[in-house]
């Protein structure tokens, strides 16, 4: 272990985000040489035994029972925030306040006024050497990494089209049981603010331009769903089956939105969890005047690529295998062509994390960067619930 100077973790929630974020936080300084390293020092839950549990499988070193007494400790210097969305500003404005640096997860909050508030915290902070990162895990996918790489270089000309889709499958069963992710006042928002706000960053990062305004739809399949059971995984068993007690289901299942970006191109998005036979498909294609990319997250290491300078007989979608050392981040893993997969992200994101703050500069994207995609997220929902009403993002 490098004789080097810790940062240490205190994290909040260890259920699916928890999970992930710990497997960084334990890999990242054994596959990347990091100016710090990471020790997890602290996880919370309120469970004491549960949260006990899960500090052991997953490798922390002491466990708490409230977030307030992580902000206490001196021997934290980070926060990791991995709880539903209403508990994002209360728990990162304390622990900015006091000196702790924050990785949040996505989205940033519930509503744009808390948004905004966690963004002047961070602000805030970054004038003291604090600083605050939002987790949209993606932009660290290797060939989504490639294909910014490639915007940036030009190889695309001009972007006119940015296509967007989203798609789960997680809720097509109408026994689903209903968890928080379907509770307005804890998740926010659906599809929308789950998955839907991976695509609106992920497309504005990959093309340098910000979405301007949109016309949106947002619906909800299935109204209510039976309370209570055992809950595993993101849907949970259904088991508790048709006869069981029901709630209401306060979110959207299913948003649409076109949208214009403040750089000329024009839009369309899609985010739902009830793609049947869709995973976990983040997809994106942008097409330039000078070539063409298209990405799947079911094919993790491919990057399709249309280079309109190819010889007219030639020409077509090359898929670029992103196994490679000269590819972003794969260097750091198994010898060529061996492949990446969804933990790694969560691993890029600490490498990315660490490093900004070691060099005591502003990680991305920013609680700022993260405000502007819940003012897009809160355009939408203005917008579908105003028949689908054009509505600008800066209103
Ligand atoms: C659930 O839809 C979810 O876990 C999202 O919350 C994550 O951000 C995404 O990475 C996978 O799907």
């Amino acid at each position: 272990m490098p004789s080097q100077q810790l940062l240490r973790v205190g994290m909040v929630g260890y259920a699916f985000m928890g999970a992930a974020h710990s497997q960084a936080w334990r890999t990242a300084h054994r596959f990347f040489d990091l100016p710090l390293t990471p020790e997890m020092t602290a996880l919370v839950g309120r469970d004491e035994q549960r949260v006990q549990a899960a500090a052991e499988r997953m490798g922390w070193g002491s466990v708490e029972t409230d977030w307030r007494r992580l902000i206490e400790r001196d021997d934290i210097d980070l926060i990791d925030i991995c709880t539903p969305g209403d508990t994002h500003r209360e728990i990162a404005v304390a622990a900015l306040a006091a000196g702790k640096h924050v990785l949040c997860e996505k989205p940033l909050a519930n509503t744009v006024a808390e948004a905004e508030e966690m963004a002047a915290a961070a602000e805030a902070a970054a004038q003291r050497g604090v600083f605050a990162m939002c987790g949209f895990t993606y932009r660290r996918t290797p060939a989504l990494a490639l294909a910014r790489r490639f915007v940036q270089e030009g190889r695309l000309g001009q972007i006119r089209h940015v296509r967007a889709q989203y798609l789960q499958d997680w809720l097509s069963d109408a026994d689903a049981p209903l968890t928080w992710r379907l509770d307005k006042d804890k998740a926010g928002s659906g599809a929308l603010g789950d998955i839907g706000a991976h695509s609106i960053d992920l497309a504005q990062w990959l093309t340098g331009q910000r979405i301007a305004g949109v016309s949106a739809l947002m619906h909800t399949f299935v109204t209510e769903r039976p309370v209570g059971g055992d809950f595993v995984g993101l849907g949970g068993h259904g088991a508790t089956g048709q006869d069981a007690a029901r709630g209401p289901v306060t979110v959207d299942d299913a948003t649409a939105f076109t949208a214009r970006f403040d750089g000329g191109a024009i839009g369309v998005f899609e985010a739902t969890r009830f793609a049947l036979g869709r995973k976990n498909a983040v997809r994106i294609e942008i097409n330039g005047t000078a070539g063409s990319l298209a990405f799947d997250f079911e094919e993790s290491n491919v990057l399709q690529w249309f280079d309109a300078a190819d010889a007219a007989d030639a020409q077509g979608f090359r898929r670029i295998i992103v196994t490679e050392p000269v590819h972003p981040y794969v260097g750091n893993w198994w010898p060529a062509g061996h492949g990446l997969g969804y933990e790694h992200g969560f691993t890029h994101q600490v490498v990315d994390l660490v490093t900004a703050i070691a060099a005591g500069e502003q990680p991305r994207p920013s609680f700022a960067d993260a405000l502007q995609v819940q003012r897009v997220l809160a355009a939408i929902e203005a917008s579908a619930e105003n028949s689908s009403a054009w509505q600008s993002t800066t209103d």
